[in-house]
């Protein structure tokens, strides 16, 4: 890849393609395409595929498909599975088509069996069932993956898939019933702030664990491996922190200055158990992630004021 590389984000306006594309004009990658309006609607094959006839990208990462927390995955699972289904199979038939050289597909680390051994290697992918409350969104990330490989395997794409630990920062989705948990708790740790509550509700048990990962980080992690791996094996995107929801409570609580009580509602569901990464491999070739989990999340916190704290609590966006 040069600075003339001509990139593609498709997903510009999710956590992931916010962060990419603010690290690959960083770098000085001077031909992205379909920034922001320019993107088109990706669900759209033909409308998807005139935009590729036309900007003819060398690289794309894939990050497009809405998707989001445990109870968006819950709420509205035929929308995020169509979504990621639809996207998936336009942008790789179109990048196959048009002759990309390199495309990393971003799935998810919910892709992995519920009860897989942990750290989760990439080997147990498809070896049992997986977390109910992701099961459409999650097979459809699957089913990327393989649809990658597939390309691979018949055509000799060079299309590569990373599994991404939870990861966060600015531009997520932080409203409080469609959000990942730490854009949702931020968001709702703020309001019982502002409005001085006594108390703030965290769902499940607080006993889960997750790796996560700060979407800077993530970013540098997918430029990394779109440069440097190769291989037809998928490559997890991790080596971030893992921390059990409480921790996770108890920070964002700190970060945001709320002084009430944590209360955990065990009527929401915990999802998986543990999810964490083995990111040997990625750590192996010489990446390291960079941030400190706290600054990262006050960095997203301090985000999250300047540009949503403002907007309705009902605020939804068509990705994260
Ligand atoms: O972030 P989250 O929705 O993702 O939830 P998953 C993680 C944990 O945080 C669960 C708890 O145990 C939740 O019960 N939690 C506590 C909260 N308070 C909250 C809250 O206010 N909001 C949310 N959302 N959770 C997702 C999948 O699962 O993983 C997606 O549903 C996606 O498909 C993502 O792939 C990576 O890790 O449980």
């Amino acid at each position: 890849m040069t600075p003339h590389t001509r990139v593609f984000v498709a997903g510009g306006n999710t956590l992931y393609g916010h962060a990419l594309t603010t690290l690959l004009r960083a770098e000085g990658f001077e031909s992205l395409v379909g920034v922001g309006t320019a993107e088109p609607d990706l669900t759209d094959a033909a409308a998807t595929d005139a935009f590729f006839a036309q900007e003819r990208p060398e690289c794309v990462f894939l990050c497009a498909g809405r998707s989001g927390g445990i109870g968006l995955n819950r709420a509205a699972p035929v929308e995020l599975m169509r979504d990621n289904l639809l996207t998936t199979l336009n942008v790789l038939a179109s990048a196959h088509r048009h002759g990309t050289a390199k495309l990393l597909y971003l799935a998810s680390s919910c892709a992995y069996p519920k009860h897989a051994a942990q750290p989760l290697q990439v080997e147990s992918l498809g070896t049992g069932p997986m977390e109910p409350t992701s099961e459409a969104y999650s097979t459809a990330k699957f089913a990327g993956w393989k649809l990658c490989d597939a390309y691979r395997r018949e055509y000799g794409c060079r299309f590569v898939t990373g599994f991404p630990a939870n990861a966060f920062g600015p531009h997520d989705d932080f409203t409080p019933e469609g959000g990942h948990v730490i854009p949702a708790l931020l968001r709702r740790a703020h309001d019982a702030k502002s409005r001085g509550d006594a108390e703030l509700v965290v769902w499940g048990t607080g006993a889960p664990r997750r790796e996560f990962v700060y979407s800077r980080d993530l970013a540098r992690a997918c430029l990394f491996v779109a440069r440097n791996y190769e291989g037809e094996a998928p490559i997890n995107l991790g080596g971030g922190t893992d921390l059990s929801i409480a921790d996770v409570a108890h920070a964002v609580a700190e970060v945001v200055g709320f002084k009430g009580r944590l209360v955990f509602d065990t009527t929401k569901p915990d999802g998986a158990p543990l999810k964490a990464l083995d990111s040997a491999p990625l750590l192996d070739m010489g990446w390291r992630p960079e941030s400190d989990f706290r600054a990262a999340l006050n960095e997203t916190y301090h985000w999250f004021l300047h540009h949503r704290a403002t907007e309705g609590r009902t605020h939804a966006r068509r990705a994260v």
